[in-house]
């Protein structure tokens, strides 16, 4: 059956990846971002499943516009993948700016949210729908330097969770996706505004790619009806968690 995925932050790395399989298994995309013309450019490529929707996650009003703004025959969201998400800065919390954290926590925790809001009900209504939330291994694991974006993370896993517990014997389903190192995007490159410093954090790994974003997210919304993936922690085989640091006096 050919379903209406909506994805946020579809104009790179893993919302582009995943725009990318969901038309290629059939389906049509909802390609949201603020880039209108890479989602122009997707929609070029991808043909007539695309729709290009430019969006902000952090404008409030255009946002719970959604998705009376959207055209009659694509309203009915059925997947909706709240991917738009961004780290700036590794520097240690002291050190950090707070316009960075403020920028953090109202794309990657105020954003989804509003987007959730806005097509949840939906879903409730047509008792069928989806929501992959794109969080990541920092929500569980703490990291130098991680502070508000793993706090951020953190709110997408428990959000998620909480909705579950919501949306208990409903047909709507909710997945909490959490990936570690993924290289191929501009994750690092927008966190340092450095393309060597952003290289470095790749330089020796096979990190995850966004197609396997895409595999795991293609994977959970195509599951039985009844099979409800909660939560998804993914690792390339280069890293792990651990271990616990103990400072010692020198
Ligand atoms: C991205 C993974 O380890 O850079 O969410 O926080 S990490």
């Amino acid at each position: 059956m050919s379903l209406t995925v909506l994805v946020t932050g579809a104009s790179a790395g893993f919302g582009s990846a995943i725009a990318r399989r969901f038309v290629r298994d059939g389906h049509r995309v909802i390609a949201a971002a603020r880039r209108a013309d890479r989602l122009k450019a997707l929609a070029g490529e991808l043909g007539p499943a695309v729709l290009p929707f430019p969006l902000d996650v952090t404008d409030a009003a255009a946002v719970a516009a959604l998705p009376a703004a959207l055209p009659q025959a694509w309203r009915a969201v059925d997947v909706l993948v709240n991917n738009a998400g961004l780290a700036l800065g590794l520097d240690p919390a002291y050190r950090a700016k707070l316009s960075d954290w403020e920028t953090m926590l109202a794309t990657n925790a105020a954003g989804l949210m509003r987007v959730t809001h806005a097509l949840l009900p939906g879903m409730v209504e047509r008792n069928r729908g989806h929501i992959v939330n794109l969080s990541s291994t920092a929500a569980i694991y703490p990291y130098p330097g991680g502070h508000i974006y793993g706090a951020s993370k953190a709110f997408v896993t428990q959000f998620s969770l909480n909705l579950r517990a919501d949306l208990v014997g409903t047909n709507v389903r909710v997945t909490d996706l959490e990936p570690g190192l993924v290289g191929g995007s501009e994750f690092s490159a927008v966190r340092f505004g450095d393309a060597a410093r952003a290289a470095a954090v790749y330089s020796g790994t096979t990190p995850l790619t966004p197609e396997d974003i895409a595999e795991a997210t293609s994977w959970v919304v195509n599951l039985p009806a009844h099979v409800n993936i909660n939560r998804l922690e993914m690792m390339p085989t280069c890293q792990a968690s651990g271990p616990l640091v103990v400072k010692r006096k020198e």
